[in-house]
């Protein structure tokens, strides 16, 4: 069962075992997980899988691998996060299956005319909702405007979740904008103390969602 509701994207964790982090952060109330390692090689991502893997336990949290469906494959994982210069939302349904968790990055509307892709997909992330250090080779930022008008131009069932520049500061309005769901990466990782900043963003989220 997919709950959006606050996804952990894995990013620079102050030297920190990456792990560690995650697991502190699933302690602290973080729903979702996506292994995001840019330049890391398929062996190399996919052991950092058995790792976080291990450290999650049995919360049962679901772990998806970011861009490379093989990995996510190989490894038994959840799922895979696509954006556009990876492989389509179809493409990953038809490697993966029918019970696999598939997200797909969505920067404008004209995206959403692609239906086959949406049917593929389990969620959207609108990204990115502002500018953020974490990720300067963005589309223009979308802010609560651009969430508002995806979410209202969505098929209903769809979840959405928000991306870029989302903290506990702002999480609350992403939300009230119609996200049902916030992902972060440097709001946990590079916290000082990554489980209390899931706990914070968690209970945000969870207010907002039962404001709305
Ligand atoms: N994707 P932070 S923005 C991984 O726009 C990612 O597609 C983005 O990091 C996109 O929570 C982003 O630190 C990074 O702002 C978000």
């Amino acid at each position: 069962m997919l709950d959006p509701r606050l996804y952990l994207v894995t990013g620079d964790t102050r030297g920190r075992p990456l792990a560690d982090i995650v697991g502190a952060a699933v302690d602290g109330g973080v729903t979702l997980v996506q292994l995001r390692e840019k330049d890391a090689r398929p062996d190399t991502l996919a052991a950092r899988y058995d790792e976080l893997s291990i450290a999650i336990g049995d919360t049962r949290v679901p772990i998806l691998v970011n861009d490379d469906a093989d990995v996510a494959r190989t490894t038994g994982s959840a799922g895979v996060h696509v954006g556009p210069d990876d492989i389509a939302p179809a493409e990953a349904r038809d490697l993966l299956g029918a019970d696999a968790l598939i997200g797909w990055s969505i920067h404008d509307l004209a995206q959403l005319g692609d239906t086959e892709n949406v049917r593929a997909s389990d969620y959207l992330a609108a990204s990115p909702v502002w500018a953020t250090a974490t990720k300067t080779d963005t589309t223009a930022p979308l802010g609560l405007a651009g969430v508002a008008a995806l979410r209202r131009s969505m098929p209903p069932h769809v979840p959405l979740v928000a991306i870029g520049g989302i903290d506990a500061t702002n999480a609350a309005d992403v939300i009230a904008a119609g996200a049902d769901g916030i992902a972060v990466v440097s709001a946990i990782c590079s916290a000082a103390d990554p489980e209390a900043a899931a706990c914070e963003l968690r209970s945000t989220v969870d207010d907002a969602l039962a404001r709305r």
